[in-house]
């Protein structure tokens, strides 16, 4: 049992700093979810990374529970007994006779129950309607009727007021689920959510508003020196690179030095997180660094699962055939190095032209004969399912990104979450987007969105839009995003076709900087971590607890509201070097002459305009959705 029960928030590089005096010491915190030790999406994430701050909190009376997937408890739970007799004495009643309510001892602790998902509202339910002596909070990370309702042709944001709810979910099939969530929201003590937008949705389509806002955090790593996580970049950018090396053997023609790595990650759901006007976008690009005879090359990776049979031949052959060129490499320099260190031996300088013998051409020809290729590089390194109906590759085929020798833009679809342990691009998913430049999450529903905040705290810039949480905080707190890196897509205004062509111009630009102005601009990105650390955002959760505690156990529990609980408040400024004026600044890129300069410098303009845009403005309903994009060209010359 953990002496202190309260937890005070340190200042992070300035951030408010944020006490908590709440005796916990009767309070047992149970946190239930489908993701618990089991991944599925980002409510694994959301749980495993805030396990530490909660267990900071709570010690032996926090307890996460989750489904009992027995792959998962082998490799990621560790059997203990537990040490609270209340509780133990609970799971040896539950271990004989079922799951029943036990808790009947003396001294029965207040118990808080934190339900994440509509998969884990039952519960909360059943606490509720029997009444139980239980404070409850439900989270929800996305309405599952927003979620269906985005995936479809519907014009989400305008109607949300307008949907009839019953009858839509029905229409879907979801009804009984849809009743689960819309239950669990309205009959827990404290009802949270992980953004703004989500609120707004949350109070249209589940019938209740929030009481806070939980953003997601992370746990942020710092490094002693600066260039650390620099050099991490280049380290993983070189295995990217082999990576390359081998998916495009024989169709090589292009310079890997001046090759960047774009990327989009995370759950298929080819509309609601933006693959469609990615690829549109990157069409475009293709067409603009075509016509001004651009020497950088993108490769695009697509990491969204899907269903496969495992990696086709084609992309296997590609890395057998690297390596096999490898190994003809060394062993050709061992043989060379081994006559030459002989030559030296004896006194005499070496015969070139007899360090390489008959054996040597002979092995070196069959290696550059096995680089000959008929096909293009494979677009998708697995055999897919649903090859004919699948959404990018369909997309792909319309727009016609094929990986030929004059597209400046390569597609690569690698529809599996990436494993270290992979035989074809060996890398876990963090050093991958260490390797990369940038990553591009234009979602049309996202609530939160971890891939770009995960890009932020390992100072990859970013791409989001102003219809996710994510990008939607970043907007609030940071006075010119774009400065850090973090470049947010306007979706709620614009039509499909502008914001598409708003991407491309982001790309564009991206692609001019130059290899300076993209290390400064990581150095930015990188800074921005702390806001998203879970040490500064963890309070929201704290916040949701005790409210839960108060309004279950008012004769225990007092809980007084922070002013930070509505997320508000703390702003970054722009950093110093970039122009002070927002046309000049905004959508930039740092410029090579601001090496030098000082970014911490505050200076009076950069502060007004801070002021200025420190006024926040209420969230309006975005612009209609719009048809699906058709392949057009047009809107780019806007942009030459
Ligand atoms: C890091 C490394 C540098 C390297 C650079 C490449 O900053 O510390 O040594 O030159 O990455 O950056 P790039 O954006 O071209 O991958
Ligand atoms: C949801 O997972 P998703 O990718 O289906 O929950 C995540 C964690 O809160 C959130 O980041 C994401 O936006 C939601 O969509």
């Amino acid at each position: 049992m953990p002496l202190a029960r309260s937890l005070s928030i340190t200042s992070l590089s300035g951030l408010e700093e944020w006490d908590e005096e709440f005796d916990l010491e009767d309070a047992v915190l149970f946190e239930i979810a489908w993701e618990v030790a089991n991944k599925v999406g980002g409510i694994y994430t959301v749980i495993q990374t805030k396990a530490r701050l909660t267990a900071e909190e709570w010690g032996e009376n926090y307890f996460l529970v989750g489904p009992y997937v027995e792959s998962n408890v082998r490799t990621q739970v560790e059997l203990i007994e537990p040490t609270n007799p209340a509780l133990k004495r609970a799971i040896d009643k539950m271990n004989s006779s079922g799951c029943k309510y036990a808790a009947q001892c003396e001294e029965p602790p207040h118990i808080l129950a934190h339900f994440h998902e509509w998969l884990a509202g039952l519960g909360l339910a059943l606490c509720r309607q029997r009444q139980l002596p239980v404070a409850t909070i439900f989270t929800t990370h996305a309405t599952l009727l927003g979620r269906y309702l985005c995936a479809g042709s519907v014009d989400f944001y305008n109607n949300l007021a307008d949907f009839n709810v019953d009858k839509e979910a029905g229409d879907r099939q979801i009804y009984h689920r849809y009743c689960l969530e819309r239950t669990a929201a309205r009959c827990a003590h404290v009802f949270t959510t992980v953004s703004q937008i989500t609120a707004v949705e949350a109070e249209h389509l589940l019938k209740r508003k929030p009481d806070i806002i939980t953003p997601n955090g992370l746990n942020v790593k710092k490094f002693s020196a600066m260039h650390e996580f620099q050099n991490l970049h280049a380290q993983s950018k070189n295995r990217i690179q082999e990576f390359i090396r081998g998916h495009f053997y024989g169709h090589l023609d292009f310079n890997l030095d001046k090759c960047l790595f774009l990327f989009i990650a995370g759950r298929y759901e080819f509309s609601n997180k933006g693959a469609d006007i990615f690829l549109e976008a990157l069409a475009r690009l293709n067409y603009l660094l075509r016509v001004n005879h651009s020497d950088v090359t993108v490769v695009a990776f697509f990491i969204m699962p899907a269903r496969t049979n495992n990696f086709n031949v084609e992309t296997l052959k590609g890395q057998a055939v690297r390596k096999q060129l490898w190994d003809t490499a060394q062993t050709v320099k061992e043989r060379f190095g081994k006559k030459l260190y002989e030559s030296l031996l004896v006194g005499q300088l070496p015969d070139v032209s007899k360090m390489l013998s008959k054996d040597d051409f002979t092995m070196m020809k069959r290696a550059i004969f096995a680089t000959q290729r008929q096909c293009q590089p494979p677009i998708c390194t697995h055999n897919m399912l649903e090859d004919s109906n699948d959404p990018i590759l369909t997309c792909i085929r319309r727009i016609g990104l094929f990986n030929s020798s004059a597209d400046r833009v390569k597609v690569i679809f690698h529809p599996e979450f990436l494993s270290s342990t992979s035989p074809l691009l060996p890398m876990d998913y963090e050093e991958f987007v260490r390797g990369c430049h940038l990553g591009v999450f234009p979602s049309y529903y996202e609530p939160w969105g971890y891939t770009p905040a995960e890009c932020t705290v390992m100072g990859i810039p970013s791409i989001s839009t102003n219809l996710s949480g994510f990008g939607c905080f970043m907007e609030e707190h940071i006075a010119d995003p774009s400065a850090y890196g973090i470049y947010i897509l306007d979706r709620r205004y614009r039509g499909v076709d502008e914001s598409c062509n708003q991407l491309t111009s982001y790309l564009f630009q991206f692609c001019q900087q130059s290899r300076r102005a993209r290390i400064i601009q990581r150095n930015r990105t990188e800074r921005l971590s702390d806001l998203l650390d879970w040490r500064y955002l963890g309070r929201y959760y704290i916040s949701a607890r005790h409210m839960a505690l108060a309004k279950a156990f008012p004769d225990t529990y007092f809980y007084q509201p922070h002013d930070s609980d509505t997320a508000q408040g703390f702003r970054y400024p722009r950093p110093a070097s970039v122009p002070p004026s927002p046309s000049l600044s905004r959508h930039s890129s740092p410029r090579q002459s601001e090496a030098e300069e000082d970014d911490d410098r505050y200076d009076e303009d950069a502060e007004a305009e801070k002021d200025r845009l420190n006024i926040r403005q209420p969230l309006t309903l975005p612009s209609k959705k719009g048809p699906a994009l058709p392949y057009t060209l047009p809107g780019i010359y806007e942009i030459l």
